[in-house]
């Protein structure tokens, strides 16, 4: 039986080597079956830089996933899910974030509160003394490291950081902080990407009571780099806002060295989504100390209120 494990509709670099390292368990673990790696979009810069850097070849994109068997990594929610997920045979989900979902029989759910989906996945690997080649180990690593932001982030836990510092030991990088700066290096040069790109770099469909949100996030190691781009910026989320009928579309530029995110914000109701980040827009932004996580942060805040 063939089994594809799939990243979410804006694929980052968890989900994709999460889904590129779960299939090489798998298919160690059960050999009987084929376990085969893909991707529901376009990766983004860091995730090609990567896989490029580790000599890992890129998931194919698989457009549609009706009638095919499926482990879903790194997402849950039915908006984030590849098209065709109701008439797809779901059999296993393994991620880190809220539980929003429902399928129609009993399947394997692992979720962990803990900073990523390979930080799981490594986890797997112990637990079946299955070994991790190299250029896997560094992978995960590296993948690790952003979605923690390099152990800065609220969602990094102690597990975490035991994980990251096991696999720079088998991956053989000395210096995981500046080995994490240099891919966010990557990931925050925007200088030569398109306003619609950078919006839709990291970027995420929620539903909050009857209202669709769009909420895109760009950690960066200068907030100063974004800052001529962001009146473009407010006009394509506008845009985006209107053609996809969002109430709401964030972009939020995360300083990762300052440890705050400057807010760009579009929406319906500007009092409300005021009201949940506890801070005044003025022209559309707004600056807010402290805040680092989409998960933790800024969609609870959004919950509370909508
Ligand atoms: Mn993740």
């Amino acid at each position: 039986m063939k089994i594809h494990i799939t990243s979410h509709k804006s694929p980052d670099l968890d989900a994709t080597v999460a889904a590129i390292s779960y299939a090489y368990l798998k298919n160690k673990l059960d050999p009987a079956n084929e376990y085969i790696a893909v991707s529901a979009g376009e990766l983004n810069k860091e995730t090609k830089f990567i896989l490029e850097k580790f000599n890992l070849s890129e998931p194919a994109i698989l457009e549609n996933i009706k009638g095919l068997n499926i482990i879903l990594v790194d997402h849950n929610e039915s908006s984030q899910i590849q098209e065709g997920h109701e008439e797809a045979n779901i059999i296993e989900v393994v991620d880190h974030h809220k539980i929003n979902f429902n399928f129609n029989a009993p399947i394997f759910f692992e979720s962990k509160p803990w900073g990523s989906t390979c930080s799981i996945i490594a986890r797997k690997y112990c637990e079946n003394s299955i070994e991790k080649p190299k250029n896997l180990a560094s992978a995960m690593l590296a993948a690790i490291l952003v979605d923690t932001v390099i152990t800065k982030s609220p969602t990094c836990t102690e597990t975490d950081k035991k994980i990251i510092n096991k696999l720079s030991n088998i991956a053989g990088i000395e210096d995981w902080k500046e080995f994490g700066m240099d891919i966010f290096k990557v990931r925050s040069s925007v200088s030569k990407y398109e306003a619609i790109d950078i919006i839709k770099n990291d970027f995420k469909d929620f539903e909050f009571g009857e209202y669709k949100f769009g909420i895109g996030q760009i950690e960066t190691v200068d907030l100063h780099e974004i800052e001529p781009r962001e009146e473009e910026l407010l006009i394509e989320m506008t845009k985006l806002k209107e053609e996809n009928n969002y109430h709401t579309v964030i972009l939020f530029l995360t300083d990762i060295i300052n440890e705050g995110s400057k807010f760009l914000v579009i929406t319906s109701d500007q009092a409300k989504v005021e009201q949940a980040l506890k801070s005044k827009l003025i022209d559309s932004k707004v600056y807010i100390k402290d805040i680092m996580s989409r998960k933790k942060q800024v969609v609870p805040m959004l919950m509370e209120i909508f």
